[in-house]
């Protein structure tokens, strides 16, 4: 029976904290010792108790021009003002057009239109779904099969969780999408240990795209989705050649090749998109997180012409694309994300996090020898921080160095099993670099 009896009123708010079932979240433990958050403004985060916190993680890879920015706010809050919500199906505002030229202008040549949602999982399933109308309409509906990676991450949709190679994240899900296959991660620790940027070993990990086309048939695959760097699963950045390798045998084979860059674009890597660090053109790239320095929810696809321009026949009052969500190219998010390209551009961040990307990786190789580090890689203004899990308890150290981090060292990183992530807002200075690795040096060793 439901029991619908009145209940206390809820006091000293924040207090509930049943209520709220958090997501990738260790629920019970959070509970316990709440990691609390009240305000940001640039490299800091504001806890409920008045605590000032160093950023490095921009959030969840997202305020890449740093917090509380008024330029971004100021956007946002006159976009609600002036028009609240606009339908985007069949009407339109011109932010979204702006923005997506914007966007299209930000990207490779050749991708030129931008397909927009409102997060990386979404935009993941958009792009799949792209790929599987693109082939039917070309008459290749015999192409079905998507290609992940192992330890890759797309976001929790059905499509990003199929192709998403991270074991915990499918497993509770049951058989996920059909005809979904993966390629091997590109990681091994003995042949790649403690590199800055790209490793020189692995770009033979893309050969395997070979044995899945032998395996499955060429006519039966759709697209491949890969992250240019892993992130999610410990910041693992493509070894040399191996993007490039990898396009050569899905354009061979007829393949589309969709880069996963919801992390890696808008500067992460010191380039707008990462397609561009690697000089790789693939036929889509998804986007999301810093697309609007996370002040709104926004995601999307960037399309390449030729698979753009297939959709564009047909009756004209006709929908060419059955997709699209209610709140795809929302004004709030347009105007964040204008506001947003606009400081990426005027303050040169991408070229920021470029300049500083050999001091960031010198900064972090530093913990070599700290305890319990076997590896350490480090690719644009991120790292992964590998240490030895405890022994019987996989997961326990990281989450241990999270605890540590925010509630006795005023810092914010992000775990991944026992990997420490770090990926700090591009606006970083060399002294505040040199403040978080301290700062996690010591982490590291409460955690010893
Ligand atoms: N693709 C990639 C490459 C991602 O990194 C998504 C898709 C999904 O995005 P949404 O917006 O649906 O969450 C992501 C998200 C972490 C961490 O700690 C990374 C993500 C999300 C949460 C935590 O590394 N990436």
């Amino acid at each position: 029976m439901l029991d619908k009896s009145p209940r206390p009123a809820a006091v000293n708010v924040p207090n509930d904290l049943a209520a709220h079932w958090m997501p990738f979240t260790a629920n019970r433990a959070f509970k316990k010792a709440p990691r609390l958050l009240a305000g940001a403004k640039d490299m800091h985060y504001f806890t409920v108790d008045g605590r000032k916190i160093i950023d490095a993680a921009s959030g969840m890879w997202c305020t890449n021009a740093g917090h509380g920015r008024t330029q971004i706010s100021a956007a946002i809050a006159k976009q609600a003002e002036t028009l609240d919500y606009a339908p985007p199906f069949q009407f339109g505002i011109p932010q979204a057009f702006e923005l997506a030229s914007r966007i299209a202008e930000l990207a490779p040549a050749g991708l030129d239109h931008v397909f927009f949602c409102n997060s990386g999982s979404e935009a993941a399933d958009t792009a799949l779904k792209i790929a599987l109308a693109y082939h039917q309409i070309q008459g290749q509906g015999t192409r079905t099969r998507l290609i992940g990676r192992e330890r890759g991450y797309h976001g929790v949709g059905f499509g990003g969780t199929s192709v998403g190679g991270i074991v915990n994240n499918r497993k509770m899900f049951g058989t996920l999408l059909a005809g979904v296959d993966h390629l091997p991660a590109t990681y091994d620790r003995d042949k790649q240990a403690f590199t800055k940027g790209e490793p020189e070993y692995g770009a033979h990990f893309a050969d395997e795209m070979e044995r899945l086309v032998n395996l499955h048939g060429a006519s039966t695959i759709a697209a491949v989705i890969v992250e240019p760097m892993a992130g999610s699963t410990g910041v693992l950045p493509a070894p040399k050649g191996y993007l490039k390798r990898l396009r050569e045998i899905t354009q061979k084979h007829g393949i589309l090749l969709i880069f996963d860059e919801v992390i890696t674009g808008f500067g992460r890597l010191g380039f707008a998109f990462a397609a561009e660090r690697y000089g790789v053109l693939p036929d889509m790239i998804t986007f999301a997180k810093g697309v609007t320095n996370g002040a709104a929810p926004m995601g999307g696809v960037i399309v390449r012409d030729t698979i753009h321009d297939a959709f564009m026949s047909g009756p004209e009052h006709v929908v060419e694309l059955t997709h699209g969500y209610t709140y795809s190219a929302h004004p709030l998010a347009c105007a964040a994300g204008l506001a947003t390209l606009d400081i990426y551009r005027d303050e040169k961040l991408f070229e920021r996090a470029n300049k500083l990307e050999p001091k960031f990786a010198d900064a972090v190789m530093s913990l070599k020898g700290e305890p319990n580090v076997v590896d350490i890689r480090t690719v644009g203004l991120t790292a992964g921080i590998d240490l030895a899990p405890r022994p019987e308890q996989p997961g326990k150290r990281g989450f241990d160095s999270l605890n540590s981090a925010f509630h006795d060292n005023d810092l914010m990183l992000r775990i991944a099993g026992d990997t420490l992530a770090l990926t700090p807002p591009l606006i970083v200075s060399e002294d505040q670099i040199g403040e978080i690795i301290e700062k996690v040096a010591k982490v590291i060793r409460a955690v010893a």
